[in-house]
């Protein structure tokens, strides 16, 4: 969808934008569904890079201490508890600049991907920057999909990041449907950005070709010892604004309220389901930071009448001109 499109939508008013968010997600979604994926860092801090608004990055003293890539049984036991606990992703997050072939790391995450990708769930991980051969290795190992946000419009975004490019993200993004494997694309609200940022990202998002098949939205935590430590939290219209347009630019991806519910009513969650958001992230830590207590969300989702939706490992191979072709409802 172009940013003029985007525009014309984010200008209506809030009942009305909803209302056509809310005919897009029932016509490609069961109305009641909700994926609980849930996050776990497998190697925390020390990062290389100086995105300013995460703990992990090593230029920062934000009292995350940089830890070594944890053991596979340790792991395998978290995943196996997320699974009981009626997850059906797991995504796994590393704070890597990168991976590279050969390397003992890589070796040793792809060993990783593959038993976890026995118990059944689907299995995202995000490890920064891969080349066309390591998303190939990724894909054989079972990964189903691959995290990697361009977090904010290209234009903001040296603003934001200085030590890889905007042009790095999409790299990598395309090696990821290269390969076969679904993109999971998001970003982040909050970060300084305008509202045209914010749409600029949205029209980059959903011009993909194919659409992500998930689009995480942040609200950005401020992390203290960071860049955007003392940035303002975002108005939660705001984020439901953008949760509604993500809905109606990307009709067949999940739409994932990602970090930030911790700041969120339970009244304004409600709101953001029913303008399309259909994914959360779900366990009471993020990657270092905090995320609603897995009991209170449940809560939520039954006080709601929702339902959390079935694993799907058989994801359909990304399809290119299908997603093209999808036109945008008229403004
Ligand atoms: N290193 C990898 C990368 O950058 O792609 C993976 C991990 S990184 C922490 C994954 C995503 O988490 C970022 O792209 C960003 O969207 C989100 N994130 C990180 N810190 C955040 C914060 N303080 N508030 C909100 N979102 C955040
Ligand atoms: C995404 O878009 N959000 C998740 C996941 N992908 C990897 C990460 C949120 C991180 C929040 C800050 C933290 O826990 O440090
Ligand atoms: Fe490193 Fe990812 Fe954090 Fe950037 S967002 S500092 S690449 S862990």
């Amino acid at each position: 969808m172009t940013f003029p499109e985007l525009n014309a939508l984010y200008q209506l008013p809030l009942f009305e934008l909803i209302q056509r968010s809310r005919s897009v997600h029932e016509e490609h979604w069961p109305a009641a569904e909700v994926q609980l994926c849930t996050l776990l860092s497998i190697k925390t801090g020390g990062c290389s890079e100086d995105c300013s608004y995460c703990a992990q990055s090593a230029r920062y003293n934000s009292g995350v201490q940089a830890e070594r890539l944890m053991e596979k049984c340790d792991i395998m036991k978290r995943a196996q508890a997320a699974r009981d606990a009626g997850s059906t992703r797991f995504c796994m997050g590393a704070a890597w600049r990168g991976v590279r072939k050969g390397t003992q790391r890589f070796e040793q995450v792809l060993d990783i991907i593959q038993d976890v990708s026995k118990l059944g769930m689907e299995v995202c991980v995000t490890l920064g920057e891969l080349g066309p051969n390591e998303a190939e290795k990724l894909k054989e190992a079972g990964v189903t999909a691959y995290n990697h946000n361009i977090d904010t419009s290209p234009e903001h975004y040296p603003n934001i990041v200085t030590t890889h490019t905007f042009q790095d993200r999409l790299n990598t993004i395309r090696n990821v449907q290269d390969a076969g494997m679904s993109v999971c694309c998001g970003g982040i609200l909050g970060l300084g950005e305008s509202t045209e940022d914010r749409l600029k990202m949205l029209e980059v998002i959903s011009e993909f070709n194919p659409q992500p098949e998930s689009i995480p939205i942040n609200s950005l935590m401020p992390m203290p010892g960071t860049p955007m430590a003392e940035e303002q939290g975002v108005d939660v219209f705001d984020v439901v604004r953008i949760i509604a347009l993500t809905r109606i630019a990307a009709p067949k991806a999940k739409v994932r309220l990602s970090a930030g519910r911790t700041n969120l009513s339970e009244e304004a969650q409600t709101l953001c389901f029913f303008a399309g958001a259909n994914s959360i992230f779900y366990g009471d830590k993020l990657l270092t930071a905090k995320n609603p207590a897995v009991e209170k969300d449940l809560a939520l989702i039954q006080k709601l009448g929702m339902k959390p939706q079935e694993p799907n490992r058989q994801l359909p191979p990304p399809e290119s001109d299908d997603a093209k072709a999808l036109e945008p409802q008229p403004v």
